[in-house]
């Protein structure tokens, strides 16, 4: 009989789920998707958001109800759950969960003969039923607020050097502050708040389970140095907040043993323990084995990237994260909104709607353009704050568009990639010998847009065979906590990367060209003083 790791990932659309063996191979993995297989909630890409609204929610009893059908799922792929040893998760950040007065009794005394979503899903545990997810942008006034304390100093500046970021309306302080003031008796009668993480954490825990640093870093309440919330932050926020949020822990906290509930349903064994879950963004640098000096890049529907931080920075365009893989790093954590879906309108209009066209035009152009850039942000972009199109000649006149498709698709991939580097750099990324750019998401599998990547950051590019880099990192998390024990163990013979050494590295699939650096050096200059002349 071996040992198995359970991860899990609560994300935007849909809940999967991994089971790895001892040697963090793949054993079974499956999914629920929100839309088609809960239609009951009537989500729309996991979400509900009426029209013209800036209000985004999620039914909160709609991740239980996956939940239960995800287990069952699990059970039909013929998972032995008496094997699985540790387990661990992953969901979309900065989106929470109200608590009532019934909350934690519920969760010790599951009945384990029905399903979960009938036990939770009622007012006496569910203060508030809709949970505000990290699409929401309608808490504007909320993060004037806050910034107009005295946290850290004082306004923007002071917010990002004490939380790790300038207040934001999808993080968690101005959604909870929104409530409080919208929805003030259900917010008195809320026990404990918890992101979609320490929500999910605690089924699993039959107990009310801690935030853990990492995801606890997108709420606009941590104090990422001290790892405690600050109380100028939660004075600010809203009445009687230390009492609801709880103590934090940090990311890879084996916290205890696994509900009874899970027990007898499932035949899971009384010993499997239960590690902290943490928000998608650091579980995907867990899972993508993210080292110092690396900078990892995903290209989905908006592109993030990643890095791995010792020291904090204060920055107000970005987030820095408590490092959910060793507790005193960090991580920076850069999100770009116009990812896949620009791509896919350059491809449409000036590729047919072929990738492959659109490959075959971005190979025929020579690095750098012949001196002409664009950038494209079709909707209001965070990095940097812009919307429209962008072009430029070499002499650097603004036009309305290139002459070819050629150039377009060019300007744009370098443009995205250009962006990209830049910011990371105002991060303090230097570009190094060493360094390597890992590569994952959707567009991870186009090598003609990895090979301009390659060149822009002057450095080899490397993919994984997964593209599903959350899931496996909660799974790899789950190992991690499991060997350190409640104890805490030894730190340095079970630290992240000793845990995933047995991994295969990742593939290499692109390196610079020999001129990268000399194109590419002066287009980061010129890339400044573009988005500084945007702005003014
Ligand atoms: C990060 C962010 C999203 C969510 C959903 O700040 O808002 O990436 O974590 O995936």
């Amino acid at each position: 009989m071996g040992s198995t790791y359970l991860g899990l990932d609560f994300s935007t659309q849909q809940l999967k789920a991994v089971v790895l063996n001892e040697e963090l191979q793949i054993l079974h993995e499956t999914h629920v998707h929100f839309d088609s297989e809960l239609p009951e909630f009537r989500t729309h890409g996991g979400v509900v958001q009426k029209k013209g609204s800036k209000e985004v929610t999620v039914p909160t009893i709609m991740w239980v109800k996956a939940l239960d059908m995800l287990l069952e799922k699990l059970r039909v792929c013929g998972v032995d759950f008496s094997e699985i040893v540790a387990l661990s998760g992953s969901a979309q950040q900065h989106g929470s969960v109200y608590w009532g007065k019934g909350g934690k009794a519920a969760l010790a005394s599951l009945n384990p003969s029905r399903f979960l979503h009938e036990q939770l899903g009622i007012p006496s545990v569910l203060s508030i039923p809709n949970s505000p997810v990290w699409m929401d942008s309608s808490t504007t006034a909320q993060c004037r607020r806050l910034e107009s304390g005295s946290v850290g100093g004082g306004g923007a500046v002071g917010m990002a050097r004490v939380t790790g970021s300038r207040a934001y309306e999808r993080f968690t302080a101005a959604q909870i502050a929104k409530i409080a003031e919208t929805k003030s008796q259900a917010y008195s009668t809320t026990e404990r708040i918890s992101l979609i993480s320490s929500f999910a954490c605690s089924i699993f825990l039959g107990d009310y389970a801690p935030i853990d640093w990492a995801d606890g870093s997108g709420m606009n309440l941590l104090d990422i140095e001290a790892k405690d919330w600050s109380d100028e932050c939660l004075e600010l926020c809203a009445p009687m907040l230390r009492g609801k949020l709880g103590a934090t822990k940090h990311s890879y906290a084996n916290i205890g043993p696994i509900s009874p509930y899970f027990v007898e349903r499932f035949g899971f064994s009384p010993e499997c323990r239960v590690v902290a879950f943490t928000g998608d963004n650091p579980a995907s640098l867990v899972g993508m084995r993210l080292q110092e000096g690396d900078i990892a890049v995903s290209l989905g529907t908006s592109d993030t990237v990643f890095m791995w931080l010792s020291e904090p920075k204060t920055i107000t365009e970005g987030h820095v994260l408590c490092n959910p893989a060793k507790k005193d790093a960090f991580m920076a954590l850069l999100c770009f909104k116009n990812g896949s879906l620009t791509r896919e309108r350059i491809r449409d209009n000036s590729a047919d709607g072929s990738w492959e066209i659109f490959n075959e035009l971005l190979n025929n152009t020579p690095r750098g353009n012949f001196g002409n850039m664009g950038l494209y942000f079709d909707s209001q972009e965070i990095l940097p704050n812009a919307v429209g199109d962008f072009r430029y000649n070499k002499a650097g006149d603004k036009l309305t568009r290139f002459t070819s498709t050629e150039v377009e698709v060019r300007a744009l991939i370098e443009g995205q990639f250009i962006a990209k580097r830049a910011h990371a750099e105002d991060f303090g990324f230097k570009i190094g010998k060493g360094t390597r750019v890992l590569a994952t998401g959707g567009a991870s599998v186009n090598t003609s847009i990895l090979q301009v990547l390659a060149d822009v950051f002057n450095s080899p590019v490397y993919v994984q065979e997964s593209t599903n880099s959350a899931v496996l990192g909660a799974a790899y998390q789950a190992k991690h906590g499991y060997l350190l024990g409640s104890s805490e163990g030894n730190e340095n013979e079970n630290s992240l990367e000793a845990v995933t050494a047995c991994l295969p590295a990742p593939t290499l699939v692109c390196s610079p060209f020999q001129d990268a650096a000399e194109v590419y050096n002066p287009m980061i200059t010129r890339y400044r003083k573009i988005i500084s002349a945007i702005g003014d």
